[in-house]
Order: structure tokens, then sequence, then C-alpha cells
């Protein structure tokens, strides 16, 4: 349990899934079996939008799973004081699901902290729009 009531108690909007995929043998590691390296998309959060994404290990290691920029609550059970972290392990077959609300505007490393896991394709970015001041234009959020 977190020591402070959570922040931002809104149910979230919407579900993401995020699947840990790999291979042990090959040392292969992605997200949704797409490395970094291959272009993949960024994962985009509306600003100050809250959301859950779960975390499903479909890999035989357990994945220290990083976002930057913000912290998150892990659903634990502990409905509005849930731990706030901005590691959390994944364990082997594990699920982990976690409440983000996106309120730090910017391009932020979403990733496995086992670095050679990192450098092998675990890491996407996490896109949070608008920026500061990008409101009022109501800019598209094509990243390019
Ligand atoms: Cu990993």
């Amino acid at each position: 349990m977190s020591l402070t009531p959570n922040p931002d108690t809104r149910p979230p909007q919407r579900t993401i899934e995020v699947h840990l995929t790999g291979n042990m043998e090959r040392f292969m590691w992605s997200f949704d079996g797409e490395k970094f390296s291959e272009g993949v998309e960024p994962i985009r959060f509306e600003r100050n939008e809250r959301a859950r994404v779960v975390l499903i290990n479909n890999t035989m290691m357990t994945h220290p799973i990083h976002l930057h920029g913000h912290f998150f609550e892990v659903v634990n059970g502990h409905t509005g004081s849930y731990p706030r972290k901005h590691t959390v392990n994944v364990l082997p077959g594990g699920k982990v699901s976690f409440d983000l609300t996106a309120d730090a505007p910017g391009d932020w490393a979403f990733h496995c902290h086992l670095l050679l896991h990192m450098h092998a394709g675990m890491f996407r970015v996490v896109t949070v729009r608008p920026l500061e001041g990008e409101a009022a234009r109501s800019l598209s959020w094509a990243y390019s």
C-alpha cells in the first residue's frame, strides 16, 4: 500500500495490453513481438488521460519494466492506496496491471531495465500529447 492516498483515483478510461515477448535461446527481446529497431509506433497517451496498462509476460524470465517521466499505481487490490512505482517486476508467465495518469507531456522511454534486453529491442517510446501550448493549436499527434 502507499503511505498516502493516490493522487488520482479516476477509473481508467481505457486499457492497453502490452505483451513481453522474446526468445531466450536466440536472445531476442521485444514488446508485442516487435523489436524497437523494427521502427515500431510509439505508445500514445492523451495528456492527463487515465489509462490501465496490462503487462503480460509471455517469456520465461522476469522483466523489470520501467517507464520514464511518470509514477504509476500498481493495481493490487488496495484501491485508492495502490503502491506508486516507476518500475515493476513482471514474473515469468505473469501479469501486472498499473493505472497511469499521463501527466508529463513529451516522449518517454519505456523499457525493460535489464539493459541487455533493452538493447535487444524490449523498448518503446511513450508519447504524451499535447505538449505545453499545443492544445490551442490542436496539433495532430503525428510522430515524425
Ligand atoms: Cu527483460
